[in-house]
């Protein structure tokens, strides 16, 4: 069981007004909110220690460095990674992807097969296509079914030697399906192909275990679950970390710098080029920390309970249309009312204190699917209550009769 009452009290952001009315704080999807533990830690650093990091024999440089690393290792033993130096600090999930993406471009051939699903997001997307433009690969897709599960019989169809790689997120952003990704990775990996995970939406409910998943890239952002923004990660093995060139060139990705030769640093530093986020990756640490102090089985089953709770109160509003029915699915709500723009409904929430997102959710795909310029999407969190739900509810409602 969740405190509710003490885990909402950590959300400062949760005491305040929007248009008169108590926020009722829907677009976790987006971005998550941050506590006030997180806060605190952003607040220590630039009072207390702001530095740049691996550079400084001063006090000032060696305790931003200690602490940056030491979140590094948080990070690793969250999603457990077999080094820390598996983690790479990212500006968040595109970046990641962009950097997997770069890498490959010298690794591809023309006619190398890359497998993408119908639930990406465009970060999940527009890299590989720029990545078969540069190689000549081609870019296949993993379709979807009415309910927004990925079709699996045409997925195994797909696969041959040409595989190369197979990218699929973890949990769908616009339609909130958990998509099967041990199944996804284990019939890759028969074909010889590598897989890389966008876990931009699934790390904010579970707990993913990289080895376990035995999967080659994993990525995420800290925004997502209780981070500031500007920081994320990408995971990889050390066997591919190795194989890609470096993503970027500049200061601290190198060994040794001369006019006719520049050998690299080894990992984690080879792709982690220029001043990083210091602040955001000893925050990333610091979210990491506090979401598990709450416990990722608690929140999972807490989020269930919130799922089950608004489906069914929304569908007894007539007119009103659900879309992501899987039957393994995350805390995300996406719908419609009949006849009405989403965008008209997100407006009207606003008014009311109700911050939903609206339009297609960076997933283009899936908008073209279901024939649809976009939905109206609500999106939990563990520190979300069913009487904001009931508020969500009674808004719907209320939308509908002023736009009917
Ligand atoms: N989705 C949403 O409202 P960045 O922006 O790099 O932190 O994350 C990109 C991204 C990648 N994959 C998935 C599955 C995502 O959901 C997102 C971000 C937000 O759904 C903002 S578009």
């Amino acid at each position: 069981m969740l405190d509710l009452k003490k885990i909402r009290a950590d959300f400062p952001i949760l005491k305040r007004q929007v248009n008169g009315k108590p926020l009722v704080y829907f677009d976790n999807a987006a971005t998550s909110q941050t506590p006030q533990q997180v806060i605190d830690v952003i607040v220590d650093y630039y009072s207390n220690y702001n530095a740049n990091i691996h550079r400084g024999v001063h006090t000032l440089s060696q305790e931003a460095t200690d602490k940056y690393e030491a979140a590094r290792h948080t990070i690793q033993k969250h999603f457990n990674a077999a080094h820390a130096h598996e983690i790479i600090y990212t500006s968040g999930t595109t970046h990641s992807i962009n950097l997997v993406a770069s890498g490959f471009s010298s690794l591809l051939q023309k006619g190398d097969e890359i497998i993408v699903s119908a639930l990406e997001h465009h970060s999940n997307i527009v890299p590989w296509q720029m990545l078969c433009e540069k190689t000549g690969a081609i870019l296949k897709v993993i379709p979807m079914n009415q309910d927004g599960e990925l079709v699996m019989t045409e997925y195994d169809k797909l696969l041959n030697e040409n595989t190369k790689l197979v990218f699929v997120n973890h949990i769908s952003n616009a339609l909130g399906t958990i998509n099967p990704i041990e199944e996804i990775i284990e019939k890759a990996h028969q074909v010889g192909a590598a897989v890389l995970i966008d876990g931009a939406q699934a790390c904010p409910h579970v707990k993913p275990d990289v080895q376990a998943l035995d999967v080659d890239f994993y990525v995420a952002s800290a925004h997502k679950m209780c981070g500031p923004t500007g920081v994320g990660m990408l995971y990889g093995k050390e066997t591919w970390l190795n194989k890609l060139p470096p993503y970027q060139g500049g200061g601290e990705m190198i060994a040794e710098v001369s006019f006719t030769k520049t050998t690299y640093a080894g990992l984690p530093h080879k792709f982690e080029a220029g001043t990083p986020n210091i602040c955001g990756g000893i925050a990333f640490g610091a979210a990491i920390d506090y979401m598990n102090a709450i416990g990722f089985d608690a929140i999972a089953k807490y989020e269930h309970e919130l799922l089950e709770y608004a489906t069914k109160a929304l569908l007894e509003i007539e007119g009103l249309k659900i879309y992501g029915t899987a039957k393994n699915k995350t805390s995300v709500v996406s719908f419609n009312l009949e006849g009405i723009h989403p965008y008209d409904v997100g407006t009207i929430l606003d008014k009311l204190g109700i911050a939903v997102r609206t339009g297609h959710h960076c997933a283009q795909p899936i908008m073209e699917y279901f024939k649809i310029p976009g939905t109206v999407r609500a999106s939990f969190a563990f520190y979300n209550t069913k009487e904001e739900i009931d508020t969500l509810v009674s808004g719907v409602k209320k939308a509908k009769m002023m736009l009917s």
